[in-house]
């Protein structure tokens, strides 16, 4: 096993950089760079640091070591807290990687060694990816969960229960001519794997907020030309970020911005406005917009106060005189430009019902629209709990399992032959390991065949 090195910390400029070294001659490394050993496991030491070959000092430094298989990897691990200066921090990169067996790190290297020496599983481990780029409180919240095993510790309990299930229905196959075994035993743990399978519907079936929170929620403004989709997008971004112009047909491309709303992170798409065009340029614009309101996870309808708003929202479309039928419903229909329909609060009074009315330019309902559309990106997306299903992966690890818990149903109701029903539970059960990253199915059985002496 070679010793990798790597810094750890961000790029740039910062009073501190960390340069973490992990393998077998960690130890070397420390005594390479510092001229001593490191006496102290797991404590802060005070050293200068120096160029092995030139002895030229490279930097004072405080140099943490850690032994195997108590450290980050379950490797002899150090960690040199440099400067963070550029020059600094490439000086003691480049005589680290003068040292014989030690390597510059690959990228995620620290962490796979870390769940190949079983300090965590794969979920865990995505986790940890996950909080380096949180940037909400939600997506934050989520990763923290993830990396200290929410969705891990579950598919280990899963795997245990699948594991005892498999135990019964493969008693059942080897003993079943013997007396005590009873015939038919499979059909006794049916309610073992109708319920796992019930466990694992019900996590499927969390409307994908995982993910989401994961990667942002997609919110789309659309409506007519002029009624202020860009004035909203960069009233939200608080930034100058779209065209705004009196002149219709301007925005033509989608603008995206990412939005921090109540922790939640949101990808806010400003689209063209929905209007019948002989222009290729914006017609094409109008069919993205179009697409764009398809797939996303919010829409956002904006009319202005001067447009006839009843007839979106009556067609559930995006208007008859713009001639495309739009494929999805409006979550949140708002009507701008109030200002025009009368003065103050007022202007209010005149709202259609079901929009809710603005005014980006005085200021009117826009923080009760704020408020309201932070509350739905949190109904829908946040829940009491973060989610434990945050990538594709996991759904269709969890997918394939539940669908293996199906089959073996099925074989167990209609009596069928054991043999099947046991290989689809050991295709479940080999779904969650791939999920988890953990050790071999088979494995595992003989540990558990061995401990419990099934059939005795
Ligand atoms: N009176 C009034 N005009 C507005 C309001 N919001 C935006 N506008 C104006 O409406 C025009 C179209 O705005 P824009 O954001 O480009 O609309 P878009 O075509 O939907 O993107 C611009 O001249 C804006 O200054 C508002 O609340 N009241
Ligand atoms: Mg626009």
């Amino acid at each position: 096993m070679e010793t990798i090195f790597a810094l750890s910390s961000g790029r740039g400029k910062a009073g501190v950089a960390v340069i973490r070294v992990s393998g077998p001659l960690a130890k070397e490394a420390v005594i390479a760079l510092s001229g001593r050993e490191p006496e102290a496991a797991r404590q802060a030491l005070f050293r200068v640091l120096r160029d092995p070959q030139s002895g030229e000092v490279l930097d004072q430094a405080l140099v943490l070591w850690f032994v195997g298989p108590a450290s980050f990897t379950g490797e002899d691990c150090a960690e040199f807290q440099i400067h963070g200066g550029p020059n600094v921090v490439g000086t003691v990169l480049a005589a680290l990687g003068r040292l014989d067996g030690c390597r510059a790190a690959e990228a995620g290297e620290f962490t796979r060694r870390a769940v190949e020496n079983g300090k965590f599983d794969l979920t865990e481990a995505e986790g940890i990816g996950d909080l380096i780029e949180a940037e909400t409180e939600a997506q934050r919240r989520q990763a923290l969960q993830q990396m200290s095993g929410g969705l891990g510790a579950r598919c280990v309990e899963w795997r245990e229960r699948l594991i005892k299930v498999l135990a019964y229905v493969e008693a059942d196959i080897d003993f079943v001519d013997e007396d005590d075994v009873p015939e038919g035993l499979s059909l006794s743990v049916l309610p073992l794997i109708v319920g796992l399978s019930e466990e694992i519907d019900a996590l499927l079936a969390d409307g994908i907020r995982g993910e989401r929170v994961r990667e942002g929620i997609d919110v789309a403004i659309i409506g007519p030309p002029n009624a202020g989709k860009s004035s909203l997008l960069n009233w939200l971004a608080r930034r100058d970020v779209a065209i705004v112009s009196a002149e219709a047909g301007t925005t033509r491309d989608i603008v995206e911005v990412r939005l921090d709303l109540a922790g939640m992170p949101v990808i806010l798409a400003d689209t063209a406005g929905l209007r019948e065009t002989d222009n290729l340029v914006e017609r094409e614009g109008v069919k993205r917009a179009l697409a764009r309101a398809g797939s996303a996870d919010l829409t956002i309808l904006l009319v202005g106060g001067d447009q006839d708003a009843n007839e979106f929202l009556m067609s559930g479309s995006t208007g008859s005189t713009s001639g495309v039928e739009a494929s999805s419903r409006f979550d949140f229909p708002l009507l701008n430009k109030v200002d025009l329909l009368g003065a103050g609060k007022e202007s209010l009074d005149s709202v259609p019902e079901g929009f809710c009315g603005i005014s980006i330019k005085s200021g009117l309902g826009l923080d009760d629209f704020l408020a309201d559309l932070e509350r739905l990106v949190q109904d829908r997306f946040e829940g009491r709990e973060p989610a434990l299903i945050t990538r594709q992966r996991h759904r269709d690890e969890l997918s394939a399992c539940q669908l293996h818990l199906e089959q073996a149903i099925e074989i167990v109701q209609a009596e069928g032959d054991e043999v099947f029903a046991a290989e689809e539970i050991r295709l479940a059960l080999r779904a969650l390991g791939r999920l988890s990253g953990r050790v071999d199915v088979e494995e595992l059985l003989d540990v558990v065949f061995r401990d419990f002496c099934i059939g005795k």
